[in-house]
């Protein structure tokens, strides 16, 4: 790819990015399983993973509800504290987070919150869609969605799916695969509302004006 790379083309174009395609961003701590959700959404099997130093971008379908044959293209950014600063290069002009959470790692929740936080709260993600894919529910001592929401502050956020900033935790297992594609549709939807409110919103400054 790199060799037939134009002086004008920028590394987005050079993608398989078709018309219509959603740009979603995966963040959350190292070790939540983030690139492991990747690979089980792009070849619907389990795949050994390594730390990512860096990012992974694939292209994903939606397979199920209204996200059915939806493409998305999604960027799993690496985890590890030294490469977190580098998160909000990826966020630029992103349709969507998915913010991936070790439901069972307890010890961690308050840091997995600050970053959660420092993310929704960055100007450029003012309005964006944040999806928390509470993983790893297949292990004992996973914490229940509605603990999580409770434990990351979002109910300060603002009224949930319903109003303020849209958000929705989804229980999953990126090994299984269960709970992912699930994730995606609501994402799809908060997606759809956002645009949705939005254009009302322009609609109603045009009248005001
Ligand atoms: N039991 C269980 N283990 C999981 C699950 N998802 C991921 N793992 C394991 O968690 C470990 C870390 O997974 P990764 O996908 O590499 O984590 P990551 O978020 O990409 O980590 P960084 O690349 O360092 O940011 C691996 O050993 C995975 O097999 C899950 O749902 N259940
Ligand atoms: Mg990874």
């Amino acid at each position: 790819m790199g060799a037939n790379m134009g002086k004008n083309t920028s590394l987005l174009d050079a993608l398989p990015s078709g018309q219509g395609t959603l740009h979603v961003v995966m963040l959350g701590l190292d070790s939540a399983g983030k690139t492991t959700a990747l690979y089980r959404l792009k070849f619907d099997q389990y795949l050994n993973t390594v730390p990512t130093i860096g990012f992974n971008c694939e292209k994903v379908k939606g397979m199920i509800g209204k996200a059915k044959g939806i493409n998305f293209l999604v960027w799993d950014v690496g985890g590890q504290e030294k490469l977190r600063p580098l998160w909000k290069s990826y966020t630029r002009c992103t349709d969507g987070i998915v913010f991936v959470l070790d439901s069972v790692d307890v010890e961690r929740m308050e840091e997995a919150k600050m970053e959660l936080i420092r993310t929704v709260k960055s100007p450029e993600n003012t309005g964006v869609p944040i999806l928390v894919l509470a993983n790893k529910q297949d292990l004992p001592g996973a914490r229940e969605p509605r603990d999580l929401e409770k434990l990351l502050g979002l109910t300060e956020l603002g009224g949930g799916s319903s109003g303020g900033h849209l958000w929705h935790v989804q229980p999953a297992c990126a090994i299984t695969g269960d709970g992912l594609h699930e994730g995606l549709e609501v994402l799809y939807e908060m997606i759809l509302k956002r645009r949705k409110l939005a254009k009302m919103c322009k609609k109603k400054t045009s009248f005001t004006a």
